[in-house]
């Protein structure tokens, strides 16, 4: 009989640069929900994720403080969650290379984020580019995770998450990996790019324009609200009016994930009415949720010794999880354990 995992949920961010409307949406707003419903938590600044590609050192510093203090001041406790960022506890790179063993080559060629990031350069970028999903999977399954709350972006990762469990557990006749599920949910599953309503908002665009930092200020968020692409119809009745216009769902959804609403009620609220009319409303209402959280990352950010306690101590909690999965994953693969 297959065995019952215990309840852990586990999720990560990149440090690859500051901290987006989209990963707070997408992520850090449902992470402080599941803290809050009591579920045992791990969540991680995948800063081994981030060096995929070139990052100067100093920038992955301040970028991995600074996405510590976006994860507290958005309501994560360090006391109650484990919070920690992933190149202190080695289990996730070790774990990361059996399931290089495991993860077939065909499997990873397939990966639509490897095929975006790597364009047309794919002989140029990193291998660890290309590894990066089975690393993904070690990050979740060294904890033995049973959920992963992530965007929608994450699907296909998650989904190969599971191949490797089932593959692991398969080829070596155990029933040691959970199939992870992936919870995707909420209006704001896909942020996307406020110039190009078909693309993500993205952390590492080029253009500041397309996306809303965590660390703007008031002034910034109101512009690139104005500025942000649109239509010119009024806002419709109902969802069905949105499905062929990216740019103006896309900032019904964020609207409605921000005043914690149904799109179906920002709607009703809004039916009839121009952008002209709901921008600066949405404009008001982003400032009014972001404010105090950038307002505490600024004051976190001024105590980095702090912070780089909180994430040592996160990572000596985590290592207590990791460790003895780990080391019974190579008892199993037939690894000879010594000392
Ligand atoms: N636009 C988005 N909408 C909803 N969720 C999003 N997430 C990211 N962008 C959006 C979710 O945030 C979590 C952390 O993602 P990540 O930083 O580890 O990687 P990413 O998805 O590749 O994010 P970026 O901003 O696009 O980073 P870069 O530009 O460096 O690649 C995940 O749960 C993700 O789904």
């Amino acid at each position: 009989m297959a065995p019952t995992f215990t309840p852990r949920v586990f999720s990560g961010i990149k440090p690859s640069g500051g901290l987006t409307l989209g990963n707070y949406l997408g992520a850090l707003k449902r992470f402080v929900e599941t803290q809050d419903k009591g579920t045992e938590a791990v969540y991680c600044i995948v800063d081994l994720h981030a060096i995929t590609v070139w990052q100067n050192p100093a920038d992955l510093r301040h970028a991995t403080r600074e996405l510590a203090a976006g994860f507290i001041a958005s309501g994560i406790d360090p006391e109650k969650s484990v919070l920690f960022n992933q190149s202190q506890v080695s289990a996730h790179a070790e774990l990361g290379w059996i399931f290089n063993c495991v993860a077939r080559m065909g499997w990873m060629g397939r990966m639509t984020q490897f095929k975006e990031k790597s364009g047309k350069n794919s002989e140029k970028v990193s291998l660890g580019l290309f590894a990066y999903p089975s690393l993904m999977a070690a990050d979740i399954l060294i904890y033995h995770a049973t959920h992963v709350p992530v965007g929608d972006d994450q699907k296909q990762h998650l989904e190969l998450t599971r191949d490797i469990a089932a593959k692991f557990n398969n080829d070596f006749g155990v029933d040691f990996f959970p199939l992870v599920e992936p919870v995707i949910e909420g209006p704001a599953t896909r942020v996307m790019n406020l110039r190009d309503g078909t693309s993500k908002m993205s952390k590492s665009d080029t253009s500041d324009m397309t996306r809303i930092n965590m660390t703007d200020d008031a002034d910034a968020i109101a512009t690139k609200i104005r500025k942000a692409k649109t239509d010119s119809e009024p806002l419709p009745e109902t969802s069905e009016g949105l499905e062929d216009r990216p740019e103006a769902r896309n900032l019904v959804n964020i609207y409605a994930a921000l005043d914690d609403r149904p799109v179906a009620d920002v709607l009703r609220e809004f039916a009839g009415q121009g952008f002209g009319a709901f921008k600066p409303k949405l404009a008001e209402l982003a400032v009014a949720k972001l404010a105090p959280i950038s307002t505490e990352m600024s004051r976190l950010m001024q105590e980095p010794d702090e912070i780089d306690r909180i994430l040592g101590r996160g990572a000596e909690r985590a290592e207590a999880i990791a460790r003895p999965i780990l080391e019974q994953t190579y008892d199993i693969v037939g690894l000879v354990r010594s000392r």
